[in-house]
């Protein structure tokens, strides 16, 4: 054999090797299925993305990232991934509120901190949020990879309100959980529970005369064009929450069991920093596209008045979560305390 042909025979050798090493790589290489609740450009949409990166950048899988409307609304896209045709889903407590009722604890008014700073510890160090609630999603077959949170929320109202009195018939759209329900009750004004896709054309239509949310949803979703007057109550945090399919991720090899936490956590240390200033930022978006939009910000006295029926919410939710809920809460104010003396 010529010294050519020997070269020749070697060559398509080592092509043929290269090709079933591939071949053995792609039937490891999954392509996964991640919904979540928002728009591109958003907090959840980020935190996909960032979490699809580190996926695709660190092992052969890839990741399908569906935004709000492409599978449903949030209930429909949490019962997808349930039964296994979504291998991830990042669904809010507002809504996982009525299937696990403990994670209706972020509606207890006044609970959290206002400061981002020690409300990102929080998430951080606190056990009920990284020990807790893990179990309790485990329960309904998910695997709960990451809590965090997206911005304050803000009332918008069609005329602003300062005292709980103001609230009075006024009907104020909450998030599908009943926990939050109550907190509107016990603000004084009449809660009316809708999944997100209505709640543009309800404000646009007045059959509703507000709701709450961060403000950096608030402008994308352009809701300041139908509900233009902000009001800072301080009574809380959009929490969200980032979850596999429990089967799905038992089933895993560890190394991409490992390469699932190590993408949640890049994913979050990403979403820290893009909601530093985010609601600043939107904020004046919103005041240079509408000269409608009024801005109040509740003075301590005032916060009082809202603050001072917290208790009863917080006795609803040890009512609606029963002892694990009260030991959930136990633990909450526990880690809140640890973060807040640091
Ligand atoms: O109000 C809601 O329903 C929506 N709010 C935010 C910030 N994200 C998704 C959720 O569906």
């Amino acid at each position: 054999m010529s010294s050519m042909s020997k070269f020749k025979k070697l060559a398509g050798l080592s092509a043929f090797a290269f090709a079933a090493m591939t071949a053995a790589n792609s039937v490891n290489a999954a392509n996964w299925r991640y919904a979540h609740e928002e728009y591109e450009g958003d907090v959840q949409d980020v935190y996909a993305y960032k979490f699809k990166e580190y996926i695709e950048d660190n092992s052969d899988h890839t990741l399908q990232v569906y935004r709000f409307g492409e599978l449903g609304e949030s209930d429909d896209i949490m019962e997808q991934t349930q039964a296994g045709i979504l291998n991830f889903v990042n669904q809010s407590p507002g809504f996982t509120g009525s299937l696990i009722p403990e994670a209706q604890i972020f509606f207890i008014p006044y609970l959290m901190p206002t400061d981002m700073n020690t409300v990102i510890e929080f998430f951080r160090q606190s056990d009920a949020i990284n020990k807790d609630f893990p179990k309790l999603y485990a329960e309904k077959g998910l695997e709960l990879l990451q809590m965090y949170p997206e911005g304050e929320m803000v009332v918008t109202v069609d005329e602003p309100v300062t005292t709980p009195e103001e609230f009075n018939n006024k009907k104020i759209r909450v998030m599908t959980n009943p926990l939050l329900s109550e907190t509107y009750s016990a603000f004084g004004a009449t809660p009316t529970p809708l999944p997100w896709g209505e709640v543009y054309g309800a404000l646009q239509t007045n059959m509703i005369q507000g709701q709450e949310n961060p403000i950096f949803w608030i402008e994308s979703g352009g809701l300041y064009e139908v509900s233009p007057n902000l009001v800072f109550t301080s009574h809380g945090w959009f929490t969200t929450a980032a979850m596999a399919n429990k089967n799905f991720y038992d089933g895993l090899s560890d190394d991409d069991k490992k390469l699932i936490q190590d993408a949640a956590d890049f994913a979050f240390e990403e979403i820290i920093v893009h909601i530093d200033g985010l609601a600043d930022e939107a904020l004046a978006k919103i005041q240079e596209a509408s000269d409608k939009v009024t801005v109040t910000r509740l003075n301590d006295e005032q916060i009082a008045a809202f603050k001072e029926r917290a208790p009863q919410v917080e006795q609803k939710f040890i009512e609606m979560a029963g002892q694990g809920g009260e030991d959930l809460l136990n633990q909450f104010k526990k880690d809140l305390e640890a973060v807040q003396n640091d």
